[in-house]
């Protein structure tokens, strides 16, 4: 896709997204609605992914370790004809396919069950590194949130994936400054989150983490120079929590209710913005 396609795509998925909470009327829609630009670009431009073989063992993967935002993945998932826009009726509905959090065993396309937070990276590692001594030439991609980070487990992960130089590996952190109980800043600082990726031996990128241009370059040329010194690609998107949506923007609240009109009104917006590149 080039860029106005992308644009295009992180729209619909955002729209997409939406629909889906129209069941429910609640939800992690702040978290979810940060991450659709980079979703765009993976689903978009960038995996190797095929709808018709969801099990593919040659296909990229993806973790979204930050479980709680499957609504965006499970609309990008829809949209790229994994299953019906029926199925999106069962977000959050009892024994249905769209569970809140992510789970493998439930929705295809969805390659790692998540929802507690900070393991998802150290499975996104096991995937990489398997895949290596399978002879694979696929690469792995994991989405964590910022408040995840506080989470230990991702530190070890992370000297893991140096050590094993697993430059078939991208963690993307989505940086939208805020996490349960309020900003990530008063909770537990990340720091220069930048420099600590970097001494724990990452290729770094720090982005604005809703243009899809900016992403689809970090990563084609953050994989390059991977590849060249043998290291993972960390690639920090500054994002918005709630991007797009303007009720969940306002309050930055990390599961909320809300209303068909609001989300209809929401809707009607963004379906009418147009791109220009
Ligand atoms: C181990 C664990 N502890 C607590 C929670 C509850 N929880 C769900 S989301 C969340 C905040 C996560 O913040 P962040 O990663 O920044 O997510 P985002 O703001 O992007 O939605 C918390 C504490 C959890 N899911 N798992």
């Amino acid at each position: 896709m080039d860029t106005l396609q992308l644009q295009n795509f992180a729209r619909d998925i955002r729209v997409t997204t939406l629909e889906a909470f129209k069941t429910p009327l609640f939800g992690h829609i702040g978290g979810a609605m940060s991450i659709c630009d980079v979703l765009a670009v993976l689903y978009g431009s960038v995996m190797n992914v095929d709808a018709a073989n969801p099990l593919l063992a040659t296909r990229d993967k993806l973790v979204l370790s930050k479980g709680h935002a499957g609504p965006a993945l499970y609309a990008t998932l829809c949209l790229k004809g994994y299953f019906s826009r029926e199925m999106l009726t069962e977000l959050n509905q009892g024994g249905g396919r769209l569970p809140s959090h992510v789970d493998r065993t439930k929705t295809p396309g969805v390659d790692m069950t998540a929802g507690s937070l900070g393991q998802g990276f150290s499975a996104a590692c096991g995937i990489a590194l398997g895949d290596r001594i399978s002879g694979l030439a696929t690469k792995t991609y994991c989405i964590v949130g910022d408040g995840e980070l506080d989470e230990g487990q991702n530190w070890e992960a992370m000297l893991f994936a140096a050590h094993y130089k697993l430059d078939n590996l991208t963690l993307f952190v989505d940086y939208n400054k805020r996490q349960l109980d309020g900003y990530t800043d008063d909770v537990m600082s990340l720091g220069d989150l930048r420099a600590k990726l970097e001494a724990f031996g990452f290729v770094t990128f720090n982005i604005d983490g809703h243009n899809v241009k900016t992403i689809q370059n970090a990563i084609t040329r953050g994989q390059e120079q991977a590849v060249k010194l043998g290291k993972p690609l960390a690639v920090i998107l500054n994002t918005v929590k709630g991007k797009g949506c303007d009720f969940a923007e306002a309050t930055g609240d990390h599961h909320m209710t809300f209303t068909l009109e609001q989300l209809e009104t929401t809707i009607a917006k963004l379906q009418s913005e147009v791109y220009t590149v």
